[in-house]
């Protein structure tokens, strides 16, 4: 069975980009097809600021979720990346392989900087060095798919760049990675401003959907979406970006076609966002009412965290102590 990797970070709630673009997958193929490694990458939300307390509560309501989204422990290891400590032990060693201009060119650290400064506040280091911090995650763990949404794609290809270089340099000791995304909905776009992506930690809650938010709250945000000034409903991600993301997230949700096709049954947008927004208020039905009961049961998610981060443990130690002998560290005795 290949290995698969994927994390989510607890930088706010979670969206139903993070959903649709990832953890839905993680549910309904990669838990069944492969050995699942699933993780709340909580050391990633450390790179902007953030306020403890909320990290703590949103890290554990990440964990919940997706167990509520239908992980099952059973089948796939979920866990908290900084109670494995091989995360960071690696994310150095890739700060080593890597060169400084290739982590400034990466579009999200570009995009983030702009928002933090645009905030006041300063750039942490750790911004720019989180793609070193993200090929340790993936390749800890011999990974061979990472499926993630578009906008991770240049964190992915790095991280390969960075494990052949290693191997090179060093001998085999990484598995090289590859990406793979969602058919639909790889890139859910914000209901207010469909040219940009729908993020958890972005400001502007009218054009988000969270996997918590109340069934009318979901109703309304997608009945106000912004669409665009024509009138006839058409699949086109240029022209018409707002009415594109309805009919992708409407497609992703009902699995009832393509976008392009769903197109040719609507002559109104009307009846587009009604229909997108009973869509997505179903999809995340269950979700909501799982997430009711495991936060009735809070030692329940404790458990399955603890027992993720040892088994996680076990699968990272022997490749990172691997890295580290490779590079010329003197092992322990
Ligand atoms: N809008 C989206 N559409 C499709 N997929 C998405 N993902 C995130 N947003 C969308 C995918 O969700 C997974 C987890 O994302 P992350 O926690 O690593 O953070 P991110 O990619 O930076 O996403 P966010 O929600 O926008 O967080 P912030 O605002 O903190 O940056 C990834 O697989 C991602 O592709």
């Amino acid at each position: 069975q290949p290995r698969i990797f994927s994390g989510i970070q607890p930088t706010g709630h979670l969206t139903l980009g993070n959903y649709l673009g990832a953890v839905r997958r993680w549910v309904q193929e990669d838990q069944h097809n492969a050995d699942a490694v699933f993780c709340v990458v909580d050391l990633h939300a450390l790179t902007v600021e953030h306020d403890p307390a909320r990290m703590r509560r949103l890290t554990r309501q990440a964990a919940t979720l997706m167990l509520a989204a239908g992980l099952d422990p059973d089948r796939c290891t979920v866990f908290v990346q900084s109670h494995v400590d091989e995360h960071a032990r690696l994310s150095y060693l890739m700060e080593c392989t890597a060169a400084d201009g290739e982590m400034r060119r990466m579009i999200q650290y570009k995009e983030k900087v702009a928002r933090e400064q645009a905030r006041g506040r300063s750039v942490r280091l750790s911004l720019l060095t989180y793609p070193a911090l993200m090929a340790a995650d993936i390749l800890a763990y011999g990974t061979d798919e990472v499926p993630v949404g578009d906008d991770q794609a240049q964190h992915v290809e790095l991280a390969r760049t960075l494990a052949q270089r290693f191997n090179q340099r060093y001998g085999p000791v990484f598995t090289v990675p590859r990406m793979t995304r969602p058919q639909v909905a790889a890139r859910v776009m914000n209901l207010q401003d469909p040219t940009s992506k729908m993020g958890k930690s972005h400001a502007e809650a009218a054009g988000i959907v969270y996997l918590l938010d109340e069934e009318d709250v979901v109703r309304k945000k997608v009945m106000r979406a912004v669409t665009d000034s024509g009138s006839e409903v058409a699949y086109d991600r240029e022209a018409q970006p707002g009415v594109a993301n309805l009919l992708e997230v409407l497609a992703a949700c009902t699995g009832g076609g393509t976008p392009e096709e769903l197109a040719g049954e609507y002559s109104s947008y009307g009846a587009l966002k009604k229909d997108t927004a009973e869509a997505v208020v179903e999809a995340l039905r269950p979700i909501r009412a799982r997430h009711a009961q495991l936060c009735a049961d809070p030692s329940y998610v404790d458990g399955v965290l603890r027992a993720g981060a040892e088994r996680a443990r076990g699968l990272a130690r022997p490749r990172v102590n691997a890295a580290y002998e490779a590079v010329g560290l003197l092992p322990p005795s």
